[in-house]
């Protein structure tokens, strides 16, 4: 449809925001995409005659997906939005009350890891004919309050469009935050279910294709005079490199100023795999779920430089890492709030343009030898300890969990993605996984939501199609939210979809254990006589689950035929689910042990043994914390 750029359209609110963002581009570095690419929903009456009929209406101009649960949408929506770089997101409608709530935690999900989603919820009626309206909240004490304000703390803008022509603005601002680098996440435009249907005469300009530059902001000239002094002097410098690498594109700027300056790059688990693992400079993961070589380079820096981080306590082993009387941090940032985390000298800027910035006023400096051979040795040693926990004594045996990353490990490319949020997974794959390819690696522990990886892998096939995606999860994530199953299915998806059963969560129950919870209520166990939750595993069959969702399952039982399932999951074209029961891992066929710590605080007085014991352990550790000033 052409759009005349004088006069005005006469359309429904709903007609018009659909046809306005069918109109919205994003475009960084002479790559353009559409902004808004598609629309997840589900509807009731809430969306269902507004943006459901304008969506109808407007079928060629904007693709619609079909969601089971509102939450999940915004998992595809952001699965979607992380694997094109931000340069693309997608909107979600949801009717009112329940519909809209339940998109609070994908919300928080999407503005933690800093990746755009619009959420479009419906909202009671602006005019209040006949309140409460079906699903509506009422409160006594202000009339203006509706379930959809919960969105209001996990949005980075919010606006209720309670008259037509408060569209116009608000899709402005929706835009300008959805492509803002600092800014981004979840933006909120709640829709009262009579506006949406309203008619308006809107001018016809604000229909006209619009292009959203995505600004890389360079550093300020003092800041970057300070980095550099700092860096210059440093005898140990450590890079940490977090999720603003990737979402910047800064991969190859970072890779080259590591191998011209040798100075080793830690990641975070939003930064694993911005340098391939055989990268010389690579020293893989840190923090907590660190390798042994980067958690020791970072106790031992005299100089930090984060790049892209939010510095959560797993990177910062809850404040105890960094052991250099006097460690300078530098932080490179686009976010400024982000910058000054740790007392450290702030680089507000791009992460690319702040790295090739850097780059070219160090010069030619250069860490010394024996530093380089330090970590070089490091990293050799840790290689080994990984291929260790892949060792298949006896192929006939069942798998431990690392060794069925042992043998994906076998079977992988840079084309295949591994998507992960929650139980032990994270920390393996951080510890262990050779990532291949900058986008290979994909785990959400800004907020570790499980029921993430289901629909993000769905968001993630469809920004990338042809590509092998895998979905792993634990049997309690599985339980969560497998529903998006359905949507993979009808989506046409080669979904490839790993469910490790080991009856309940292991990395709860590991963690109670350790803080004397006495693994209470973590595991997956019949009520016995005793009252507890002591009887036998619960019998459960989540692959009859998965097929009755429409998956095709296989069901390896040793190793042998799991690495037969495995290539059969990776070749297929339908989506394919892997059901696999894992045996409990040793310390030889484990993962090896944290090298630093979490801050989970125990009960300071108890009866019980376990936990007064699992305090003194505690108060050992506490006396490490520090604060950055
Ligand atoms: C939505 C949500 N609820 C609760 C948690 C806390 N949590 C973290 S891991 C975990 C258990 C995961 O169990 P499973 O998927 O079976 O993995 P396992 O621990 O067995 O590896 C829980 C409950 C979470 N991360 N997300
Ligand atoms: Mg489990």
């Amino acid at each position: 449809m052409s759009v005349r750029l004088t006069g005005t359209v006469r359309l429904t609110v709903a007609q018009a925001l659909v046809r306005f963002l069918a109109a919205q581009y994003a475009e960084r570095d002479g790559d353009r995409h559409r902004l808004i690419a598609a629309t997840w929903g589900v509807f009731g009456h809430g969306n269902v005659a507004g943006i459901g009929q304008a969506l109808v209406e407007h079928a060629d101009a904007m693709p619609f997906h079909q969601g089971r649960n509102e939450q999940a949408m915004v998992h595809a929506a952001v699965g979607h939005a992380r694997q094109t770089g931000r340069l693309s997101a997608h909107a979600v409608t949801t009717s009112i009350g329940p519909g809209a709530t339940n998109l609070v935690t994908g919300a928080a999900l999407a503005t933690v890891n800093h990746l755009p989603v619009l959420l479009l919820p419906g909202d009671t009626f602006a005019t209040r004919p006949a309140d409460p309206v079906l699903q509506q909240l009422q409160v006594p004490y202000a009339g203006d309050v509706s379930v959809n304000d919960c969105l209001r703390p996990v949005s980075r803008y919010f606006d209720r469009i309670v008259r037509p022509e408060a569209l116009i603005p608000a899709a402005l601002e929706a835009m300008r935050v959805l492509t803002d680098p600092a800014a981004t996440g979840a933006v909120t435009l709640a829709l009262p279910q009579d506006v949406q249907a309203e008619a308006y005469d809107w001018p016809a300009a604000f229909f006209a294709d619009r292009t959203w530059r995505i600004r890389r902001p360079s550093p300020d000239e003092h800041e970057l005079a300070a980095a550099v002094e700092a860096l210059g002097g440093a005898a140990r410098p450590l890079i940490v490199a977090g999720g603003g690498v990737r979402h910047s594109g800064a991969e190859e700027a970072l890779a080259e100023f590591a191998a011209l300056t040798g100075i080793p790059v830690a990641s975070t688990q939003a930064g694993k795999g911005v340098l391939p693992h055989d990268h010389p400079q690579d020293v893989g993961a840190v923090g907590h779920t660190g390798t042994a070589v980067a958690d020791h380079l970072a106790r031992t820096a005299d100089v930090v430089l984060g790049i892209g981080t939010r510095w959560t306590d797993f990177t910062t082993a809850s404040g105890t890492l960094f052991g250099h009387p006097a460690p300078r941090v530098v932080n490179l940032n686009v976010v400024a709030f982000d910058a000054h985390k740790l007392a450290a000298l702030p680089l507000v800027a791009d992460a690319r343009e702040g790295i090739e910035r850097l780059h070219a006023l160090l010069g030619p400096h250069h860490v010394a030898a024996h530093y380089v051979h330090e970590y070089t040795e490091g990293k050799l040693r840790w290689e080994a300890r990984v291929d260790a926990a892949y060792t298949v004594p006896d192929e006939t045996a069942r798998p431990t969990q690392t060794q069925v990353l042992g043998v994906l490990d076998t079977l992988v490319d840079p084309t295949d993605i591994l998507i992960n949020a929650a139980g032990s997974l994270p920390g393996d794959l951080h510890r262990l996984w050779r990532t291949r390819s900058r986008d290979q690696y994909h785990v959400e522990y800004g907020y570790s939501c499980m029921g993430y990886e289901i629909p993000a892998a769905i968001g993630v096939l469809l920004a990338a199609p042809g590509r092998p995606v895998w979905a792993l999860v634990g049997d309690g994530t599985y339980l969560m939210n497998p529903t998006e199953i359905v949507t993979a299915v009808q989506e046409r998806l080669p979904l490839k979809l790993v469910i490790l059963q080991n009856h309940g969560y292991a990395s709860i129950g590991g963690l109670s254990e350790a803080v004397g919870a006495e693994r209470y209520g973590t595991d997956y166990r019949l009520r016995a006589d005793d009252g507890g939750f002591t009887g036998p595993p619960l019998p459960l069959d989540l692959g009859a689950n998965a097929a009755s969702l429409g998956m095709r399952v296989l069901r390896p039982r040793t190793i042998r035929d799991l690495r037969e399932a495995l290539a059969d999951a990776r070749a297929a074209t339908d989506p394919t689910c892997v059901y696999i029961e894992t045996e409990t891992a040793d310390s030889v066929s484990g993962p090896p042990p944290a090298q630093a710590w979490w801050d989970v605080p125990v009960a300071e007085i108890s009866t019980r043994p376990s936990a007064v014991k699992a305090r003194e352990e505690y108060d050992r550790h506490v006396t490490a914390r520090r604060r950055h000033l």
